[in-house]
């Protein structure tokens, strides 16, 4: 099959979750067309089978905001038309699906056309899309994709219930991780001369935005190196990294906290971690956490959204309702300080992470709602070409 594939490609979960799905589905002998305005974070130089297409909006005084959804839609006939694809699959509805919606109707002038697919990954759904400036025209580009999916049950639940979806069934595909990649044992010691003697070394990777709350991340880390010799590792950057550093200093803990920046390879560092920490106000689905599981990290996390899906509790690691400091310090103390309890969940979360999520299981998904897209999109045709009056019918 040939793929056109659009994300936010510089940064978050839906774009690297993108890349990856379009870097496997290359590696089982499909086409894949990235059209995005930033090569994707993820993406290697040069695969086969792999190509860029840059979206390029062009500078004009007139314009304040620069209409990138209509420069994306113009690039996405084009590429439908150039390399002739069978669909174009989006990932955040906004605006990335409208412009897909655009170009296809464009591509109806010429006699063209192209299944598209949607994946909803959080925001889009939870945020974003109820925004009142955005509602309809998210419900709109949602109800006219040929398939949707969302990440977790937990977003096809919040998506019926925020827009209804008339007419439209939102299918759950997991997000997936590449056991290779995410292996514990293929990256000893990337964290080695970070600090003289870590202890236990307690990681979180997020963008720093409010809902990640990172600074209860430093509050549970701040009681935990009471009880037992550790180190933070936060990893990425974003809006309230600045108030985390502050509650570091204020708790005493600064010291004992690396902030790293954004780094966009995590897999040798998760595989350096004993302990994750995701206390976010929601999650669709959470792939970090995902990440740190299948490299055989225990995650103390927020019940939030999605998160359950992910971690199973006092199994993988523990959940602990939104805002639960204290709890969720508790369930890491109890994880770190026992070598047996850590091990036996380090063991079962790289093993769940394998059986549930991995990327064979899941690309096999995609495959398959690619295959119903191009079903409905045939039929699309065909009722329009009934629809027509004979002589159009035959000239087409
Ligand atoms: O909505 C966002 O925070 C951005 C989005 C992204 O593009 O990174 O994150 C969402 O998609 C990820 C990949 O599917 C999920 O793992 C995240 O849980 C989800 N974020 C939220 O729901 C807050």
């Amino acid at each position: 099959m040939k793929i056109g594939i659009t994300c936010y490609p510089t940064y978050g979960g839906s774009g690297a979750m993108a890349t990856e799905l379009g870097i496997a589905l290359a590696a089982r002998g499909h086409e894949i067309h990235f059209i995005t305005y930033a090569q994707p974070f993820r993406l290697p130089a040069f695969l086969p089978r792999v190509f860029f297409h840059e979206v390029d909006v062009g500078r004009y005084p007139l314009f304040e905001y620069p209409p990138y959804d209509l420069a994306l839609a113009v690039r996405m006939h084009e590429v439908v038309r150039s390399a002739k694809l069978d669909v174009l699959h989006c990932h955040y509805a906004i605006p990335h699906a409208t412009s897909a919606w655009i170009a296809r109707e464009m591509l109806r002038e010429t006699g063209d056309d192209v299944a598209v697919v949607t994946t909803l990954h959080g925001t889009d759904i939870t945020i974003v899309g109820q925004d009142p400036s955005y509602w309809a025209i998210t419900k709109f580009s949602i109800e006219k994709s040929d398939r949707i999916t969302a990440v977790s049950e937990h977003l096809q639940r919040e998506t019926v219930n925020a827009f209804g979806c008339t007419g439209c069934s939102v299918e759950v595909i997991h997000n997936f991780i590449d056991p290779v990649v995410y292996d514990r044992a293929r990256y000893p010691g990337a964290l080695e001369g970070l600090v003289a003697s870590p202890g236990k070394v307690l990681m979180h990777i997020s963008n720093f935005r409010a809902v990640k709350r990172t600074v209860d991340v430093v509050r549970i880390f701040a009681q935990v190196v009471q009880a037992v010799p550790a180190t933070l590792v936060m990893v990425g950057d974003g809006p309230d990294r600045g108030l985390a550093q502050e509650e570091a200093r204020q708790l005493g803990v600064a010291d004992r906290v690396q902030f790293l920046g954004r780094i966009d390879n995590v897999a040798p560092l998760l595989a350096s971690a004993d302990l994750f920490l995701l206390p976010s106000d929601n999650e669709s689905f959470g792939l970090s956490a995902l990440e740190a599981l299948a490299c055989g990290v225990p995650v103390v996390a927020s019940s939030a959204g999605g998160i359950p899906e992910v971690i199973r509790d006092g199994i993988t690691g523990a959940l602990r309702v939104v805002g639960d400091v204290d709890g969720m310090a508790s369930a890491a103390i109890a994880i770190v300080s026992d070598d047996e309890v850590w091990a036996r969940m380090s063991r079962a979360a790289a093993a769940d992470a394998r059986e549930r999520f991995s990327e064979e299981r899941i690309i096999g998904q995609y495959e398959a709602t690619y295959e119903d897209a191009l079903a409905v999109a045939a039929s699309r045709r065909h009722a329009r070409t009934l629809a027509m009056p004979p002589a159009a019918a035959v000239a087409r």
